[in-house]
């Protein structure tokens, strides 16, 4: 991992983004042929999602609609330790998720006009779990829990067709699936699952949804942005990213073990270190070299950190380390610090704050969600929640006391807008 010095330096955002750049994507690339997938599956529904499978997955003739049978065979065929963990998890994103519904509110805006604020869940959704370099039950938990909990009454799941399994989606996906109660499965991946769920497929009994969630590849993320429009999507959650701020406060091996754990994911994860302290930096380099060397992964943990999107980053203070932190905008933010202050820290997709909240910890079963904004979208995106299956709906009521007191009002606004007949909507209420 190299270090970058920047003490000394009056840096703007944009320099500090400069300095660590995101792993370079090919998001044009990748739109365009996500594109033409979705329209594809939108012409010729089940034939296109049968032609993918063949060329992405390399399987034919499956169940693209998962029966019943293999979904009950899946979760008898559950290891116990596996199930007892998705079932804590599953308990503790569901009271993580819980905290994600507003209360309805109702307002007084004068006596007799009352405004009330509800929250109305969508009605049919589509998740999407990815399959391809890696299979994440965890990610059923994180799309499926807040959708219910949402109110959401029609969940319809999608995961890629294993070669490996005879064409089934991957069991313990078919089981986590189960576990919640998820009987709409389909095997089928990539850009054509989030296509086949904006549009519909007929053929296979799959009716259109109205909002699509879930992570995946570029290719995912890309066909969420082309069926913009159609349905509602969640932020994109790319490669993963982890940025840890630390002192000399900071334990070096826990901070390298971190850092190491989200370059885990992917050979385009970034993991950055931030810090005031010159002893620190050079622990967390020789842990992470040290540590890197031994994981199971370490070809696709090394080419991750020693990429240009990761990075030790050396700066002279800790205003300048926080700021560095809100301009990167990180999707997991960590914080080793004596005086943590959290709330300084506003653009991350969730935070980990102290020596006993490793992001593995969320990425299970803190009870939040692992499903979070990468690339700096948490500059203006969230992470998933029961709110992403959730719109605020206005409730208005006024009786005749309150529109009397404004009717003369909005008469005037719709004079000035040459809208007569606004007014006359209000005054023939009068006029009886
Ligand atoms: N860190 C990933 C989520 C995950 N990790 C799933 C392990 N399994 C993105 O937040
Ligand atoms: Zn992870």
């Amino acid at each position: 991992m190299r270090t970058i010095d920047l003490r000394g330096h009056a840096l703007t955002p944009a320099d500090m983004l400069a300095a660590v750049p995101r792993a370079a994507g090919t998001r044009e690339a990748a739109f365009s042929a996500a594109t033409d997938i979705v329209a594809d599956v939108a012409a010729r529904g089940e034939a296109s999602l049968r032609a993918q499978a063949e060329r992405f997955d390399g399987v034919a003739g499956h169940d693209i609609r998962v029966p019943a049978a293999h979904l009950d065979e899946a979760l008898a065929a559950l290891a116990p330790d596996i199930r007892a963990a998705l079932e804590e998890a599953i308990d503790r994103v569901r009271l993580g998720s819980a905290a994600q519904v507003p209360a309805e509110i109702v307002t007084e805006i004068r006596p007799g006009a009352r405004i009330l604020q509800r929250w109305q869940p969508v009605r049919r959704v589509g998740l999407y779990v990815p399959g391809g370099k890696a299979v994440y039950p965890s990610s059923v938990v994180m799309n499926v829990v807040p959708a219910q909990i949402a109110g959401v009454a029609e969940v319809a799941l999608a995961s890629p067709p294993q070669r490996e399994h005879g064409g089934r989606v991957h069991p313990v996906i078919l089981a986590a699936a189960r576990l919640l109660g998820v009987d709409e499965v389909y095997a089928m991946g990539g850009a054509g699952a989030i296509g086949a769920f904006a549009h519909g497929v007929p053929a296979i009994g799959l009716a259109r949804v109205d909002v699509v969630t879930g992570p995946g590849n570029n290719f995912v993320a890309a066909a969420k942005r082309a069926v913009a429009g159609l349905v509602g999507t969640d932020s994109e959650a790319g490669a993963t990213e982890i940025l840890i701020v630390a002192d000399d406060s900071a334990d070096a091996d826990i901070v390298a073990a971190d850092l190491i754990s989200q370059a885990e994911h992917d050979e385009q994860a970034s993991a950055v270190l931030v810090t005031t302290s010159p002893a620190l930096a050079d622990a967390v380099a020789a842990k992470v070299a040290e540590r890197a060397a031994g994981t199971r992964h370490a070809a696709r943990v090394q080419t991750a950190l020693a990429g240009d999107q990761s990075a030790i980053v050396l700066l002279d203070d800790q205003a300048a380390a926080t700021a560095f932190s809100n301009a990167y905008a990180p999707e997991h933010l960590e914080l080793h610090l004596a005086d943590p202050r959290p709330e300084d820290f506003v653009h991350a997709g969730a935070v980990f704050v102290g020596r006993h909240t490793p992001v593995s910890l969320g990425d299970y079963l803190a009870g939040s969600n692992h499903v979070l904004p990468t690339g700096g979208q948490a500059r203006y995106a969230a992470g998933l929640s029961a709110s992403t299956f959730l719109r605020p709906q206005q409730v208005v009521t006024y009786d005749e006391r309150a529109l009397t007191e404004v009717r003369d009002a909005i008469v005037t606004l719709a004079e000035a807008e040459d809208l007569p007949a606004h007014g006359e909507a209000v005054t023939a209420r009068f006029t009886a």
